[in-house]
């Protein structure tokens, strides 16, 4: 990543999500349902090294924590814990804004391994916006007092995503977890996220509008996305563009989204 990128990023980071990242550290966002252990794993990852205020504009906690990994440093930031990130509340916009627009370099989603149906969800949502996807399956040692049984590298398949087990309560699984957060993060390991298919007449206008997508937002996000949710009629998310990107982009993209 060149100086350039970094700087930029971190004038957006600071100025759009109240975020001080210092330069070179990797940042990775932490998504998850309510309950299934984010903070425990944040703790254990981050131990003291964290600081907590709110997201800019809204009475919603934020909490960051750095540490480092293999000499890297890298920057959590605790999402609020939310079912989806379709933006129906404000919890769920600030996490989404992160996600799209905060750039961070990798998301790690944690799942409560007692529901593992429910907790999908979220972490498919969040595959649909960036490839480079963490999730990590914790609250293990409830799943096997519930003689539930995860078959770990085969949801890693489905997924196309890297998949950790933990008990963070515990410490169980957390070396295997930095090491894997590491990997993403850096580009060592790239993700081919699985990608969920809608129906042929929705696949259909989602294959005519991502090319002008594309060429307006230029790799700012990630177009199949960005079409459906216009073909949503999301209008939270284009306040949001207009709030994150330039002014170019978001007058282009207001014109796609009347047509
Ligand atoms: N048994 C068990 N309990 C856990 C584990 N991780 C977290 N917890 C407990 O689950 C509860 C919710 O955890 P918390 O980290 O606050 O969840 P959050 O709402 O996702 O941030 C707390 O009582 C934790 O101690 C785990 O791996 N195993
Ligand atoms: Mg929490």
């Amino acid at each position: 990543m060149s100086m350039q990128t970094e700087n930029h990023r971190g004038r957006i980071l600071r100025e759009h999500f109240g975020i001080v990242a210092e330069p070179g550290q990797y940042i990775i966002a932490l998504a998850g349902n309510p309950n299934v252990g984010k903070s425990t794993v944040f703790n254990a990852l981050t131990g003291l090294r964290q600081h907590t205020g709110n997201w800019p504009g809204k009475t919603v906690d934020n909490a960051q924590g750095s540490f480092t990994y293999s000499n890297k440093p890298f920057l959590l930031v605790d999402l609020p814990g939310t079912y989806s990130i379709l933006a129906h509340s404000v919890e769920e916009q600030v996490a989404r804004d992160f996600i799209c627009f905060g750039q961070p370099d990798a998301t790690l989603i944690v799942l409560d391994a007692t529901c593992l149906e429910r907790n999908l969800n979220l972490a498919l949502q969040v595959m649909e916006i960036t490839p480079n996807v963490i999730v990590c399956v914790n609250l293990m040692d409830e799943a096997k007092k519930k003689h539930i049984i995860i078959d770990i590298p085969a949801l890693e398949k489905e997924l196309g995503v890297p998949v950790v087990a933990t008990a963070a309560r515990k410490n169980e699984g957390l070396g295997t977890l930095r090491e894997t957060l590491y990997q993403v993060s850096t580009g060592v390991r790239q993700c081919s996220p699985r990608q969920l298919v809608y129906s042929p007449a929705v696949e259909m206008a989602v294959e005519q509008l991502v090319p002008t997508i594309q060429r307006l937002i230029d790799h700012k996000l990630n177009p199949r996305w960005v079409a459906l949710r216009l073909l949503d009629g999301d209008t939270a998310f284009i306040e949001s563009i207009k709030r994150h990107l330039d002014l170019q982009f978001k007058n282009a993209l207001q014109e796609v989204a009347t047509v």
